[in-house]
């Protein structure tokens, strides 16, 4: 076994791989950006070198730097965790160049399944089953359209170098396929430099099954079954289960032996997944499920394979790449059980999913035992930053059942406070508890079906949060109070906002959500009992605030436990499953919204302005788009916040945007 390895990445998935090596004695280095100088994968490592700036592209990207980090700290071996350098073979050449292994597969397995079509045709040789169509040199559009006829429609046409959806394009009749196909040819010469198409018969209600595959170098492979990952948006994974609901055991063991199949035809050694696309029109059939592409690296989902198999896939990756045999044959693995992984993110369903960056200034997760595991490479008071996938956690539940892992994953996810940024949780309790979900009823048009059901509804504080928001800040002035009549004029509340607690044995507190002010009265009642007059009624509170941030209250006789995050004026009540966000307002300036007042619109992140869609003086609607910005390599919509004028334009297409830059000027109309 190596003395020392070093992890080729950051996050979770860094952290994921230097526990493993702990536990097997082996000696970790991490490497790390100027953004992660702090990070939880750097605390965690023996050693940690720095390799450059945030940008992915001068840092975790850079193989000259990261083997020199090697070199330097004597590591025998780089991890390269999934993502940045994980499929990359000139990567892989380079280590072996230095004299270091590299934890993945050979670099022939890595090319091979590099390019899409000669991985299909090379499976179909190897008698693993591909979606019928047509992948061949000749791309005149005249033999391209009868292929499609021969096929039958509807087809996809999917580029050759691709993968991950991009390229991508349903022709549902002959009549529409040259338009199609010059579309296809452009979006790929576009993004992978090389316009080479491949047809398949368009499948029309698909699932994503794949299937965990490990090979040794001395001749053997195995198969870890399946995970079913099909509820995705957008061609990310949201929810991943193992194993894959109503999978007949048929199904099952032709699809592992079609994976074990791929794996040995490509001389494969280490982890892999192979990708099949499940045509599920008429259930799961065993002779229904077609290749799609290999991921030549440990997977993010991994963990729901190793909850039902009780193996650590990492120990497994540095076993083999240490040169020993695989650790267990193939009537040596069982499924127990299932497991289900749910991907945390600071991301704001509401906004189109919208990547929230920001300080995770409370970040709470649920206790970890033998059904709960989170693999986190943040922590309390870390940053969610624009450079970086905005991941904060994996969540993996395991039960006996998939009924009883659901109600674990819903239970754990409500358990989770996070404050700082917008966060996906209730989107993801709400998929957990969907019914048609926990039918095992899945496709990967599943999240675009339920959309309605599953986009949290944006609904105004009930009259319980808003008495525990009035309780938490009126037993914060308490203490304020208290701090100052002591004598201690260095007391953050010395001195806070000219707010006192008054003699007249009442107060006004205005909460504002969103755009609306919600007015709370709070009478001071004999021992420490308040009644708060609400908008909707009022009741009778008392409580205290814990060191940790937890109020624990009694509201008419009720008690109830809130998470209370206060900066400044914004105040964050976290409850089971729900989080509100409330700025408290004073009085003296009730009244004047941001909206009211006029407003500027500011970048949600640095990037890159790549389209302004309106032009100054321009009347606009409310929602409508008025400029789009690229960050993360992604687009951002800015648009209006109301009815009204854009009365300045600030940046113009190409620009480079600072975060919370201003970009326009805007006008509320009336
Ligand atoms: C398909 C398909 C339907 N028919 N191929 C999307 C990404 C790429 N890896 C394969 N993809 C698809 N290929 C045929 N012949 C539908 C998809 C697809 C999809 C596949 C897996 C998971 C989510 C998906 C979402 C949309 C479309």
């Amino acid at each position: 076994m190596f003395r020392k390895i070093l992890i080729a990445n950051r996050g979770e998935i860094a952290c994921r791989v230097i526990r493993t090596a702990r536990r097997m004695g082996v000696a970790t280095v991490a490497v790390y950006s100027d953004a992660d100088a702090g990070a939880r994968h750097v605390a965690m490592a023996d050693e940690a070198v720095h390799i450059g700036p945030a940008a992915v592209r001068e840092s975790y990207l850079v193989a000259e730097k990261i083997i020199a980090a090697a070199k330097a700290t004597g590591a025998e071996a780089i991890h390269p965790g999934y993502g940045f350098l994980s499929e990359n073979a000139g990567f892989a050449r380079a280590c072996a160049g230095a004299g270091i292994v590299f934890i993945g597969p050979p670099v022939g397995a890595i090319e091979a399944m590099g390019l899409k079509g000669a991985a299909k045709a090379l499976m179909e040789k190897a008698g693993v089953p591909v979606v019928p169509g047509y992948h061949g040199d000749d791309q005149s559009p005249e033999l391209l359209a009868k292929e499609a006829e021969r096929i039958g429609y509807p087809v996809l046409i999917k580029a050759v170098a691709g993968g991950g959806g991009k390229g991508m394009r349903r022709v549902d009749a002959a009549k529409d396929f040259a338009a199609a196909l010059s579309g296809a040819q452009r979006e790929a010469a576009n993004a992978f430099g090389d316009e080479k198409v491949l047809l398949e018969k368009y499948l029309v209600k698909p699932r994503h099954i794949e299937i965990q595959v490990f090979a040794d170098n001395h001749g053997n492979a195995v198969h870890l079954f399946e995970r079913d990952c099909s509820v995705q948006r957008r061609h990310q994974k949201v929810l991943e289960e193992a194993p894959a609901p109503g999978m007949p055991a048929e199904m099952r063991k032709a699809m592992g032996d079609a994976a074990v199949a791929a794996a040995k035809a490509i001389g494969y050694a280490g982890a892999g997944t192979v990708e099949f696309i499940a045509d599920v029109s008429e259930g799961l059939k065993p002779d229904r499920f077609y290749f799609m592409e290999m991921n030549t690296r440990l997977q993010v989902e991994h963990p729901v394979t190793e909850m039902i198999t009780g193996q650590d896939l990492v120990e497994w990756q540095l076993r083999v790449a240490a040169g020993e045999t695989l650790p267990l044959a193939q009537d040596q693995l069982a499924i127990q059980g299932h497991a289900v992984e749910a991907r945390v993110y600071a991301e704001d369903p509401v906004k189109n999913f919208l990547p929230s960056v920001g300080t995770l200034h409370r970040l709470r997760a649920p206790d970890e035992n033998a059904y709960v595991r989170v693999d986190t490479g943040v922590r309390e008071g870390d940053a969610v930053t624009p450079f970086y996938d905005p991941m904060i956690a994996k969540l993996i539940v395991w039960d006996q059942d998939r009924k009883s892992a659901l109600r674990r994953l819903r239970q754990a996810l409500g358990e989770y406070q996070i404050a700082g940024v917008t966060t996906n949780t209730a989107f993801l309790m709400a998929l957990a508890g969907h019914p048609a979900f926990a039918e095992g009823d899945l496709d990967t048009g599943f999240i675009d079906r339920f959309r309605a059901d599953l986009i949290p509804q944006q609904e105004p504080a009930p009259p319980e949060v808003l008495a525990l928001a009035a309780l938490a800040v009126t037993l914060q002035r308490r203490a304020e109070v208290k701090a100052t009549t002591a004598g201690d004029p260095w007391s953050p509340w010395a001195e806070v906002n000219g707010w006192r607690l008054n003699d007249s044995g009442m107060d006004e507190l205005i909460f504002r959500e969103r755009d609306e002010d919600r007015h709370c009265r709070v009478e001071y009642l004999p021992d420490d009992e308040l009644r708060i007059i609400g908008p909707e009624g009022s009741l009778v509170a008392e409580g205290s605030m814990g060191s940790d941030g937890t109020l624990e209250a009694v509201l008419d006789g009720r008690r109830v436990k809130a998470g209370i995050v206060r900066l400044g004026d914004e105040l964050t009540i976290l409850l089971p499953g729900r989080t509100h966000r409330l700025t408290l307002v004073d009085p003296r300036r009730a009244g004047d919204t941001d909206e009211a007042a006029g407003g500027q619109l500011t970048a949600p992140m640095p990037g890159k302005v790549v389209q302004v869609l309106v032009s100054e003086g321009a009347k606009v609607e409310k929602g409508q788009a008025l400029m789009i910005i690229e960050a993360m390599k992604m687009e951002h919509t800015i648009t209006a916040p109301a009815r009204g004028v854009v009365a300045k334009l600030l940046f113009s297409a190409g620009d480079q945007v600072p975060e919370s830059a201003v970009l326009l000027g805007f006008e509320v109309e009336g």
